[in-house]
């Protein structure tokens, strides 16, 4: 079918990442030319879009990537000029909240400044007219929350140097809105994950940790703060709005989010229950931990009755912490449409059967002899 979007052109940051190659698939799908910076790294980083590569020899490519950093501004205004996007969806960052506390500079430098970086390319190059700009704001900006569930009239009070990078990147979008009338939006997206979230997240350290325990190639999952509240949703779900916000009239924020709260010992639960395993909580604080009551299935071979497979390590603990986040989606839901169509636990679900997947080849090749990459402490 001919769409009227087939002549428009996408520059993605951070194609590489979770987002980003959902982004990339759905953007295609729609028949966008889609251009993506990716970084140079010592061994390959493009797993999660290596399925939608296409051969730069090919004909007319609909795919291509470009070496760039956030943190190289003339590299970055000359991509800008070679493509001259009509959308450019600043997604790339260095994402993990806990790693900001100990690379603080190099997350300004990357999050916030690098955010500036992309917008004054767009105005030296004369571009604010074509191309709209949309900026991957963050729920963090939240953090020590003055307003339950959180909207986008909500103050912000950021807990990191995460949150505080992203809060210049944030006001800085909105500030080229406002003098240069760059169609500039914040996505204020909460927590969403999918079997492609990185393996350092709280959701897929968990099903991953946890599919790993059930086929004996690891034995016990270290957590860190088990009564933090999320609003989890997919990401499937948040990079179709994503787009939807740079198809609107006038540019806007808009809070994503599910408008449902859940714990990290509730996604342990779940997660659990998926590998068929009965988990029951002892003790509290550090010292609270998960025991195994009764294996249901035979999609966990290697767990018994009795086993502790989740226990406390402080490390894992935030020097300020962010308790609990709730969005309220109203705003995307009247004035767009959008709803989310996959639950917290479906996506739970999808992602164990993932990760028990990889753990089962793991453990076969194991059986048989071969070495398997699981080390890393995460
Ligand atoms: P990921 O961590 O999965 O992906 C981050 C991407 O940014 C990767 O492609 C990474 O490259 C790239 N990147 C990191 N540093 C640089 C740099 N210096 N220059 C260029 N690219 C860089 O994050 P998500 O996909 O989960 O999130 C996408 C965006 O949305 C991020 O900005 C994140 O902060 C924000 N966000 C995410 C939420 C979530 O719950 N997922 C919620 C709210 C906001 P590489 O692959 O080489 O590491
Ligand atoms: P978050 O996500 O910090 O909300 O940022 P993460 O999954 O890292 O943590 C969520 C909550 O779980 C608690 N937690 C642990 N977290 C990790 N990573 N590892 C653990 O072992 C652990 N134990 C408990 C955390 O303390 C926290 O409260 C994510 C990122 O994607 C950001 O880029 C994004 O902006 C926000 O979501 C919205």
């Amino acid at each position: 079918m001919e769409s009227d979007l087939v002549n428009k052109r996408a520059l993605i940051t951070g194609i590489t990442g979770q987002d980003g190659s959902y982004l990339a698939e759905f953007l295609l799908e729609k028949g966008y030319e889609v251009h993506g910076i990716k970084r140079r790294a010592s061994l390959f980083n493009t797993q999660r879009i290596d399925h939608i590569y296409q051969d730069p020899h090919e004909f007319n490519p609909r795919l291509t990537l470009h070496y760039g950093d956030l943190a190289d501004t003339s590299n970055l205004t000359r991509i800008l000029r070679e493509v001259e996007p009509d959308e450019v969806y600043n997604l790339g960052a260095q994402s993990h909240v806990a790693v900001s506390f100990e690379v603080p500079e190099y997350t300004a430098d990357v999050d916030a400044i690098g955010t500036l970086r992309l917008l004054e390319a767009i105005r030296f190059l004369g571009l604010e007219k074509k191309t709209r700009f949309y900026q991957a704001s963050t729920s963090e900006l939240y953090g020590l929350v003055q307003e339950t569930p959180q909207r986008e009239t909500t103050p912000f009070y950021p807990r990191s140097p995460y949150a505080a990078a992203k809060l210049y990147a944030y006001w800085i979008t909105v500030n080229y809105r406002e003098a240069y009338g760059l169609y500039a939006c914040n996505g204020i997206l909460f927590n969403h994950e999918s079997p492609r979230r990185g393996e350092t997240f709280v959701t897929r350290k968990i099903t991953r940790g946890l599919a790993n325990i059930a086929h004996g190639l690891e034995s016990c999952l270290y957590m860190g703060n088990i009564d933090a509240l999320r609003d989890w949703g997919h990401a499937k779900d948040y990079v179709r709005m994503q787009w939807m916000m740079l198809q609107q009239e006038q540019p806007e924020d808009y809070v994503i989010a599910t408008g449902l709260q859940h714990s990290v010992r509730d996604f342990i639960r779940w997660t659990a229950d998926e590998l068929g395993v009965t988990l029951r909580f002892e003790g509290s604080g550090a010292e609270e931990c998960g025991v195994v009551e009764a294996v249901v299935s035979d999609r966990s071979p290697a767990v018994k009755p009795g086993d502790v497979i989740v226990r406390i390590d402080p490390r894992y603990f935030r020097p300020a912490e962010v308790e609990t986040l709730l969005g309220d989606p109203s705003k995307a839901r009247e004035k767009l449409g959008w709803t989310p169509q996959i639950t917290a636990r479906e996506m739970c679900a999808e992602m164990v059967a993932e990760d028990l997947g990889t753990a089962r080849r793991h453990a076969f090749l194991r059986e048989n002899g071969f070495k398997t990459p699981l080390s890393m402490d995460i």
